[in-house]
């Protein structure tokens, strides 16, 4: 039988959407403090996806100043209804929904709208469009009663893009405890059936469901939830914390799941949570998720729609992330420069960062960089970064290349060597066992051990980014770095 191999989407990509149009699959995924915001790929067979844009890709569409970089831009749920393309999102605040917007685009590579946000409380908003053409909204927030969460619904006027008529509490979720979150909701045979993620996105994810005869509710719980999960699997599966699904029918009538995972190395993960793609059929009571395995595999069968060709090449440059707006880095004949930026990278405004998500466990990141730094405070070269409070740099300053680890509100030098020329070529190796941080592709600074990076040991929702950053630590500057060349390899 022929196979794929999970994750669909390897790297720090959570909290997955998709919707079909005819023969293509569009996929958005969360992007947190990160910019430009919302990652939207396209496919044909479920399995190869090449990313198209970014939803968010103009500074005006996305205030992520001051924000944690677990904050910020959560949870999008992609549909598409009568030729135009939707987006809802919210823009989280101190790990609260802020504010629940919603974009719209004709052409899913874009130019996507201005944000319209809605009159929405909580996170993980959701778009259902019924057969009569009606729009339903729904979200997760704090149960008004008999909590701790609960899905809600709203109709969604598109014509004034508002949120219109009374509000319908649909479920307070079938294993409660933990909020109920990640709705979405489907119609098949006349019956809705909505699906949500509880026990947090944690080792306690899952997937559960309930269903109704009127998409106003009543809705009763499905009593097979967990419909997936691998909170009862030992330290032996290699894929954990599997939950926040969303269900795709095939042109052939196949339906697929999409879902976040982690595949931890001894209890911890640092790529992020993944996307995998799990097969769904319909029983009695509603979705029946990985029907043959029970659960998500890291070898799964094809869609009948794959054709095994894989995914064009993504367009160029799309991988790169800066942090809550753009940098300024120029292309220049031979690589391109950034302009320092007084903010560190342990600050929380825009510092001269630009960086590309860690997708294999064992990779290096390679680059040559010229830089003279103009004062002792001046510095440029990679970051390993997890969060701005946790981070690793290998640095070119004003006379030595420097490794610095930064936890906890401290930066520790952990390691120095004195800088013979202005050009050096600075590389991160990673494996399973740690990062190395090495100069002229030999000497090394150090190892640091590969759990310091792991979501487990920093908090938050994201996985690693490699790149590369410069800053004049709080001073004014005028300096460059020049990055001739930027290389990142699977091992
Ligand atoms: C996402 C929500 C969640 O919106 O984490 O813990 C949020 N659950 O479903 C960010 O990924």
């Amino acid at each position: 039988m022929p196979t794929f191999r999970n994750p669909v989407l390897p790297g720090s990509y959570p909290d997955p959407s998709i919707c079909r149009v005819a023969e293509d699959f569009y996929l958005v995924t969360s992007s947190f403090a990160y910019y430009p915001g919302i990652p939207l790929f396209h496919s044909r067979d479920l399995v190869g996806w090449r990313q198209l844009t970014h939803v968010l890709n103009r500074p005006g569409q996305l205030p992520l100043a001051g924000l944690d970089v677990s904050d910020g831009i959560w949870a999008p749920t992609i549909r598409h209804h009568d030729g135009t393309f939707y987006v809802v999102s919210t823009l989280a605040r101190n790990r609260r929904g802020s504010v629940t917007f919603v974009v719209t685009a004709d052409d899913p590579a874009g130019p996507w709208s201005d944000p319209i946000p809605l009159e929405a409380d909580g996170i993980d908003p959701s778009l259902f469009f019924d057969d009569d053409g009606r729009c339903w909204f729904t979200a997760c927030r704090d149960a008004v009663s008999d909590g701790p969460g609960e899905v809600w619904l709203r109709e969604l006027d598109l014509d004034r893009r508002k949120l219109v008529g009374p509000t319908h509490v649909l479920w307070h979720g079938a294993v409660r405890g933990a909020w109920v979150e990640a709705p979405h909701l489907y119609k098949r045979d006349g019956r809705y059936h909505l699906i949500a993620a509880e026990g947090g996105t944690e080792s306690n994810h899952s997937v559960t469901a309930a269903h109704a005869d009127a998409v106003t509710g009543p809705y009763v719980t499905d009593p097979r939830s967990p419909l997936l999960t691998h909170r009862h699997r030992g330290s032996g599966e290699p894929i954990h914390n599997v939950g926040h699904a969303d269900l795709v029918d095939t042109p052939d009538g196949e339906t697929w799941a999409v879902t976040l995972g982690v595949r931890p190395v001894d209890g911890t993960h640092t790529l992020g949570r993944e996307v995998f793609l799990v097969p769904v059929t319909w029983g009695a009571h509603g979705p029946v998720f990985a029907p043959e395995s029970g659960g998500v595999r890291l070898s799964e069968r094809l869609p009948s729609i794959a054709t095994g060709q894989p995914a064009d090449e993504p367009a160029p440059g799309l991988e790169w992330n800066s942090l809550r707006g753009p940098v300024d880095f120029r292309p220049s004949p031979d690589g391109f420069d950034i302009a320092l930026a007084p903010e560190p990278l342990s600050s929380t405004g825009v510092p001269a960062f630009i960086g590309r998500r860690q997708l294999h466990l064992r990779c290096h990141a390679r680059a040559r960089i010229s830089f003279a730094a103009g004062h002792p405070a001046e510095e440029a070269g990679l970051a390993v970064f997890q969060n701005q409070d946790h981070h690793a740099t290998l640095a070119l300053t004003k006379d030595h290349v420097v490794l610095t680890v930064r936890e906890a509100g401290t930066s520790t030098r952990l390691a120095a060597a004195p800088v013979t020329s202005n050009e050096v070529v600075l590389a991160i190796e990673a494996d399973e066992a740690g990062y190395t941080f090495r100069i002229e592709d030999g000497i090394s600074l150090g190892t640091i051990e590969r759990s310091f990076f792991s979501t487990e040991r920093a908090g938050g929702f994201v996985g690693v980014y490699l790149g590369l950053y410069a800053t004049s630590n709080g001073r004014p500057s005028n300096s460059r770095a020049h990055v001739h060349c930027f290389d990142y390899q699977p091992r």
